[in-house]
């Protein structure tokens, strides 16, 4: 008997489905916005042995009633919706999609820094509005980027991609962060090892693409915004938690920071009510980090890849806690 396959959130590329079907039943719960209310949800995560999608929180709470699963497969190369330990108890492998979205996440940490600091959205707003009806003058002018400090707190691929384009591409000084130093990115990049602190005053641009975990959680606050400076433009394209929102929200609003630009918040979608969106000094994006045609297939494509080998007992392409001991 085939294996039962649940598609959570996200839905799939008519070809990858058809690939998915060819192999296992599936069960499609991807039009579903909330699919953690419904209960025909519930009921079928009592029978599948795989599942594949994206962000929904799948905790110890979700998967309990999940005897018979074996394998996720996300569709992110996150893994913060996942509890790792329950899923390593239960011997469940988690998937991943590492690699094929690095430089188009890199792209988008670009994009905000650009953003931010020649002031791309609220520029072009003034354009938009009709209020463009003399030369630009002093104050509203930006600040550069090219030739300017950048700092990478997170020095994973991601990290590393953004440090590239900072170097080779506008020719900038670049200093990192990380849990433990990158030789190799230093010979490459010419990035130089800081401890945070002095990242954080050092830079112009502090860039942050840690993963979310117990540890880099609320990592900035308001001591590391009076760090950082009334010339430092902020950008975050890791995820929102790993911010204090109220003090982020206070350091944009007092000048204590001069500018942010943000693709991830601690709640998606941003609530209407949230003030960052309208402040002249962020530049506040949907959470679009790996969102465009090609690398959104190629993640798909991954972790379907991944779950197919994963459910058939083979080492999938980017496991997260595949245990080779175990196989
Ligand atoms: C996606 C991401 O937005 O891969 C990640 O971890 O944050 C983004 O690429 C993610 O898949 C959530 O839908």
């Amino acid at each position: 008997m085939a294996k039962h396959v649940m598609i959570y959130r996200r839905g799939l590329p008519e070809a990858l489905l058809e690939r998915l079907k060819e192999h296992f039943e599936i069960e499609d719960f991807s039009h579903l916005e909330s699919p953690l209310d419904d209960e025909q949800f519930k009921q079928a995560l009592t029978r599948v042995h795989g599942m594949i999608g994206a962000s929904v929180k799948l905790d110890r709470s979700v998967l309990e009633t999940a005897d018979k699963l074996e394998a996720i497969s996300s569709i992110s190369v996150g893994v913060d919706n996942y509890d790792i330990d329950f899923l390593n108890e239960r011997g469940i492998v988690l998937c991943h999609t590492p690699d094929v979205l690095t430089e188009t996440t890199a792209d988008t940490a670009f994009a905000l820094i650009l953003a931010s600091a020649r002031r791309v959205v609220e520029l072009a707003e003034y354009v938009k509005s009709g209020e463009w009806d003399k030369s630009l003058e002093e104050p509203l002018f930006g600040v550069d980027v090219q030739g300017k400090k950048l700092g990478i707190v997170g020095m994973g691929r991601i990290g590393a991609a953004i440090a590239r384009r900072g170097r080779f591409g506008f020719n900038m000084e670049v200093s990192y962060h990380n849990r433990s130093r990158h030789e190799q990115y230093e010979r490459e990049i010419g990035a130089t090892y800081k401890e945070l602190d002095a990242l954080l005053r050092d830079s112009d641009f502090v860039c942050v693409t840690v993963p979310l975990s117990k540890n880099t959680e609320k990592m900035f606050g308001k001591r590391e915004f009076e760090l950082m400076g009334s010339n430092t433009i902020f950008v975050n394209i890791s995820r929102g938690q790993v911010v204090d929102e109220e003090a982020l929200i206070e350091a944009l609003q007092n000048g204590t920071i001069l500018g942010a630009g943000l693709d991830v918040f601690v709640k998606e979608p941003l609530p209407k009510d949230s003030p960052l969106p309208k402040l002249k000094n962020v530049v506040a994006l949907p959470h679009i980090g790996s969102a465009t045609h090609e690398t959104r297939y190629a993640m798909a494509e991954l972790a379907v890849d991944n779950l197919i080998a994963a459910l058939n007992g083979d080492k999938p392409k980017a496991p997260y806690n595949w245990d080779d001991t175990k196989k």
